[in-house]
């Protein structure tokens, strides 16, 4: 019997059993926190032959307004880069990776991956902002602000990115103190002169850790600089010099007309007109707060008119600073009767006269007038009466009234200047 006896064969060819997909994994992001990046993570690849990841792979995890463009860059079998980037908004911003973004040869796809460590988008810039001065009215200071930040990581605040805001002659000193990401004060020293006082912040004085940048804050509230001297009494300012600045206290608003006002002693014994280029206070009982009208006169550009104690008038025409007025509000006492002024600087008084209407005239609608015959035998230009200075107030053509106004002078004569139409009413 023959036995057909084998050889031995083998070993035959192997092949390998693969059911091992490729790894993948997401690193940590480039950065924790950005303003607008990029941004990336690097994944890695074990195992793969082919990696497949495109950008439509990745999903972009959002939180709040954070958002940013994805893209996929690398070559090889082990790693890409995702990068985010053109971010906006305000949040957190991570990836997560889809399935089969990487294979091997027998076909085992990678899994899905994520979601990743999440990063920082912040584009809110800090805040700034400046408080009231410790006080509204001072002579020498120092007066302080507290500025206000919030969301600063850093404050770099210094008294070069204050802007000192003044007005005539009011000037004073900066600096800056205090530490900590919440407050700075800024203080005003050294003080000077008349005016106002505030001040305004430069950009960039705080920052946050993405970067941005506190914006630029003011201008403040302003508080006032008095230093000059005060005067009891207004015909004390007649012998003055023009040019110098004088406080005046405890006077009345008369009127306001145009660009000037009246005021006048309580006791009405002297009265002066104020041409004004700033905030026009109100007249009458509205005058002091604490019961004062405070004034500070700068003769420049402003005339006063007044007796000379001769019972001639005159007008003066000072050269020099603005005059200024400061309001403070309150009660006032009212006057029980104008017909009655006190003493001989009369000009600018508050008055009332009763008489006869005539003579009107309505040519210039903001100069119209009429005269006031009161049977005192006074004549203005061969018309009887006084003339009342009426502005744009049509004047009355005839007929008993009584008229209150303030006394002026134009052209060496006497005139009453109204401070509004109830200023003239019918008997
Ligand atoms: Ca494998
Ligand atoms: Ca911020």
């Amino acid at each position: 019997m023959r036995e057909n006896t084998a050889a031995a064969a083998g070993p035959s060819t192997t092949f390998t059993v693969d059911n091992t997909a490729p790894t993948v994994s997401i690193g940590s992001p480039s950065a924790s926190l950005t303003k607008s990046g990029p941004v990336t993570y690097t994944i890695t690849y074990g195992g793969a032959d082919t990696i497949s990841l495109v950008a439509g792979n990745v999903t972009l995890n959002k939180t709040n307004t954070a958002n940013g463009s994805v893209a996929v860059s690398g070559t090889g079998t082990s790693t890409r880069t995702v990068t985010i980037s053109s971010i906006t908004g305000d949040g957190t911003l991570g990836i997560s990776l889809a399935a089969n973004t990487a294979q091997d040869t027998a076909g085992n796809q990678a899994a899905a991956a994520g979601p990743s460590t999440t990063f920082t988008v912040d584009n809110t810039a800090p805040t700034v902002s400046i408080g009231s001065p410790s006080a509204s009215l001072t002579s020498t200071g120092p007066i302080t602000y507290t500025i206000t930040y919030g969301g600063a990581d850093n404050i770099s605040l210094v008294a070069g990115n204050v802007t000192l805001n003044k007005t005539n002659t009011a000037n004073g000193s900066v600096a800056v103190s205090g530490t900590g990401t919440s407050t700075r004060t800024v203080t005003i020293s050294s003080i000077t002169g008349d005016g106002t006082l505030g001040i305004s912040l430069a950009a960039n004085t705080a920052q946050d850790n993405a970067g941005n940048q506190a914006a630029a804050a003011g201008p403040s509230t302003t508080f006032t600089v008095e230093n000059a001297p005060s005067i009891a009494r207004i015909s004390d300012l007649w012998p003055l010099a023009n040019g110098p600045a004088y406080a005046l206290t405890d006077k009345t608003v008369t009127g306001v007309v145009g660009s000037a006002f009246w005021m006048e002693e309580t006791d009405r014994s002297a009265a002066i007109e104020v041409t004004w280029t700033g905030t026009m206070a109100d007249r009458g009982p509205q005058c002091g707060r604490d019961g004062h009208a405070r004034f500070i006169e700068r003769p420049a550009r402003a005339r006063r008119e007044h007796g000379d104690g001769q019972g001639r008038c005159y007008r003066g025409q000072a050269s020099g600073r603005d005059r200024e007025k400061r309001g403070r509000q309150g009660r006032q006492r009212q006057h029980s009767e104008h017909h009655r002024c006190k003493g001989l600087y009369n000009i600018a008084m508050l008055v009332r006269i009763a008489g006869t209407a005539g003579d009107s005239n309505t040519a210039d609608p903001n100069n119209k007038y009429f005269y006031l015959d009161d049977g005192s035998g006074l004549v203005d230009s061969g018309n009887p009466g006084i003339k009342v200075l009426c502005g744009s107030v049509t004047p009355p053509s005839s007929g008993n009234v009584i008229v209150t106004g303030l006394v002026g002078v134009v052209g060496g004569k006497p005139v009453i200047v109204i401070r509004d139409s109830d200023d003239i009413r019918s008997l």
